[in-house]
């Protein structure tokens, strides 16, 4: 078969415009491709929920792929060893209520859980801004990561959505734009952001469940983002909390949009 170049990039440009088209009005935007996000991402997927994962790497995964110190194991306990299962994520029990995964293998799973679902992915961009309208965040402002990276003057486009999961990580970037550019008061005990503590797993893991919940209307909080917010300890290389986290973001905004 002959093989036209301009016809392979037609295929690119319409396919990919087609799918970012479709995504301008959402119902859910996650934002964060870490485990926390794809777990949320995947749920909301599954229950029907018109659903878009923005990330700024070129790669999803966040800090998964690295295990501990680039040991790339992980550790999961026993809590969360059912959404292994769920994913179909092989897993060994090192120590009783202790279960080792491949941390590539987690993410490859958690990869194919949010596609087969039905989620849209967008990677190499960056979310860099919010929008408010009347006391609610109601989308996001992107650009590409490359213009960000180059520092480049180049406007963003913007997408409307009913709720955003802030599952940027350690960095918390959605709410600290929206605090620092709207002087909003969060549902956190100073109203601000409380910042991380330092590690403390037994502790982290709990709390970062406890603390996936709205922060602000139309803003939910989770992973390593809501013990951010939240003021609560870092967990280091244990991953429970973070599926249990992305779940839990992932089922309170089912049922809100449910109007539960
Ligand atoms: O950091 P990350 O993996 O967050 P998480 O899902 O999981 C935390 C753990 O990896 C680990 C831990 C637990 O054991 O403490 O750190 O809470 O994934 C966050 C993702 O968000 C992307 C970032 O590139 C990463 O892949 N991200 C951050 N800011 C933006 C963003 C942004 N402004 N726009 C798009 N993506």
């Amino acid at each position: 078969m002959p093989i036209d170049e301009t016809v392979v990039s037609r295929a690119i440009i319409e396919t990919y415009l087609r799918k970012l088209t479709d995504c301008l009005e959402l119902d859910a935007a996650v934002v964060g491709g870490g485990p926390a996000g794809l777990m949320a991402a995947y749920r909301l997927a599954k229950a029907g929920v018109k659903t878009a994962l923005f990330e700024r790497k070129l790669s999803l995964g966040g800090g998964m792929w690295g295990g501990g110190m680039m040991f790339n194991e992980i550790v999961v306990q026993a809590e969360a060893r059912a959404l292994l299962d769920e994913l179909d994520i092989a897993s060994q029990e090192y120590a009783p209520g202790y279960y080792t995964a491949d941390a590539v293998a987690c993410v490859a799973a958690l990869l194919q859980a949010v596609i087969k679902a039905g989620a849209n992915i967008f990677n190499l961009v960056s979310v860099e801004d919010v929008m408010v309208r009347e006391g609610r965040v109601n989308g996001l402002v992107l650009n590409w990561t490359a213009v960000e990276m180059a520092h480049l003057h180049v406007d963003p486009l913007a997408v409307s959505c009913r709720y955003v999961i802030e599952a940027t990580g350690h960095a918390t970037e959605v709410l600290q734009v929206l605090v620092r550019k709207q002087d909003v008061t969060l549902n956190t005990p100073s109203g601000k952001l409380e910042g991380e503590k330092s590690l403390w797993a037994e502790r982290a893991e709990k709390t970062t469940v406890e603390n996936t919940r709205e922060i602000y209307p139309g803003v939910l909080v989770a992973g390593m983002s809501a013990n951010a917010s939240f003021g609560s300890y870092r967990m280091g290389p244990i991953f429970g909390g973070m599926l249990l986290s992305g779940a839990k973001a992932a089922d309170q905004v089912i049922k809100a949009l449910a109007g539960k």
